[in-house]
């Protein structure tokens, strides 16, 4: 058998890898046989030289198969979905899309995320709601789905252990931004899911970490490649992150305007991203015969209140008290009974008449951060109440003095210099000018 070393040698001269060779680097990797100078070199490696897609895919299925891989009952061939983000800010697509997909007929064992920097985190979000638990067992996400359909969890201590070591190494030796590594990465444990069907929101623009749509989509066709090479069927869908997505941001703040999205009134590019992903997995499953009727129905089932009774049940099954779920989900809920409200709000009001030409999302989500509302480290505590509420949507005219963030804070207060910051996120232009809003969705795509 090849030593490390003749491994680490093969890869940093330039030459791809055999399977062969990317089961022994994974398996001592997940048996901790690799000493952590060895795995870092490798990475290194890899940053450096690349890998052709034959390699991208051996890494991925052994990656894949270094913990649990799920099983689920015959009667669900074919229906079990999920949807993978690459980080947004507002981004509550997740805590639609789910219960949606489930009231769709679709089985959605979600895995999700936390926070980092300046995106959000699904699992940061519904750990606002009180008794919420995103730690459930293989077996209880399956008890779960049986019963409801859908369900939003962390990722368990056995799915892709290889992913737990390599993503925290990726950290430290500064080689986080490799695409066989990201595509290692996600795929890895979207295939540890035994997905029928995936769907991938591959964003781009200034708060997203591509910035261009070329490179999003460079990383998007790979993902896609790689998936359906896994057995998958996977689409991607390239999004545009500029602004924020809705007008809420922040943890409590973004189960509010999902709870108002599930009751019917949900704001246009929220509604957009779900109905676009939702309708190409119910597509992609055959659940449907088209796209457009996919669209359809998951708006139907988010209108017409069906998604709303799953994201219901999907709260009691996961620990919260019935009462509480029940109050969340009425049609006039006083939110803040039940959502810890930060101490304080301030609103800011605009300095002049004007039409809002832009929003930026990266500027109103690095304040959020150093307020509280993100983690800069894994494991660090986020404060759920800290966020924002964007009073005005591009294209809306403003008068002088009018009302356009509220800002929610707790005991770090805004700095002046982070209040001149949120001031500069909302560009005005003079009355007269306008500028719609944009689709967010640029471009689809396909499965083979
Ligand atoms: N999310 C993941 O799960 N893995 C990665 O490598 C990245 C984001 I970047």
């Amino acid at each position: 058998m090849t030593s490390i070393p003749d491994l680490i040698r093969k890869k940093r001269d330039g030459e791809a890898l055999s399977d062969a060779e990317i089961k022994t680097f994974i398996s001592s990797v997940t048996n901790k046989t690799i000493q952590e100078s060895q795995t870092g070199a490798m990475l290194m490696a890899i940053w450096q030289k690349g890998m052709v897609d034959a390699e991208i895919e051996a890494l991925t299925r052994e990656m894949m198969s270094s913990g649990e891989v799920m099983s689920w009952p015959k009667a669900w061939a074919g229906r079990v979905v999920d949807k993978h983000s690459t980080g947004g800010v507002g981004d509550k697509v997740s805590l639609v899309l789910a219960p949606a997909l489930a009231a769709c007929g679709c089985m959605v064992p979600m895995i999700s995320g936390r926070g980092l920097a300046h995106t959000g985190g699904t699992l940061d979000k519904l750990e606002s709601i009180p008794g919420f638990n995103i730690h459930q067992s293989t077996a209880q996400i399956q008890e779960i789905l049986g019963s409801v359909g859908c369900c939003i969890v962390g990722q368990t201590e056995m799915l892709v252990p290889a992913d737990r070591v390599l993503y925290g190494l990726r950290d430290t030796t500064s080689t986080v931004d490799s695409l066989p590594l990201i595509a290692g990465s996600i795929i890895s444990k979207k295939g540890a899911e035994s997905l029928s069907a995936l769907v991938l929101d591959v964003k781009f623009g200034r708060a997203a970490l591509y910035k261009d749509q070329e490179s999003a989509k460079e990383l998007a066709q790979l993902l896609v490649n790689v998936a359906n090479g896994l057995g998958m069927r996977t689409a991607a869908v390239l999004s545009c992150m500029d602004a924020t997505i809705g007008r809420y941001v922040g943890n409590s703040l973004e189960v509010i305007e999902s709870l108002e999205t599930l009751k019917g009134r949900g704001p246009d590019d929220l509604m957009e991203l779900v109905t676009t992903l939702g309708g190409l997995l119910l597509m992609m499953t055959g659940l449907v015969p088209d796209q457009s009727e996919g669209r359809r129905q998951i708006s139907d089932a988010v209108i017409g209140g069906a998604a709303l009774a799953k994201f219901r049940a999907m709260m009691e099954a996961q620990g919260v008290a019935k009462e509480t779920a029940g109050r969340l989900c009425s049609a006039h809920t006083d939110y803040y009974s039940i959502l810890r409200k930060s101490e304080h709000q301030v609103e800011l009001r605009s300095p002049e008449d004007g039409v809002v030409l832009d929003v930026d999302g990266l500027v109103l989500a690095k304040v959020l951060h150093t307020l509280g509302a993100g983690r800069s480290k894994a494991g660090e505590p986020v404060n759920h109440s800290v966020g924002a509420e964007l009073l005005v949507s591009v294209g809306e005219k403003v008068e002088k003095g009018a009302s356009w963030l509220r800002l929610h804070y707790d005991d770090l207060a805004p700095t002046p210099d982070q209040m001149s910051r949120l001031r500069s996120a909302v560009t005005l232009g003079a009355r007269g000018e306008t500028r719609r809003r944009q689709n967010l969705v640029k471009e689809l795509l396909l499965p083979k």
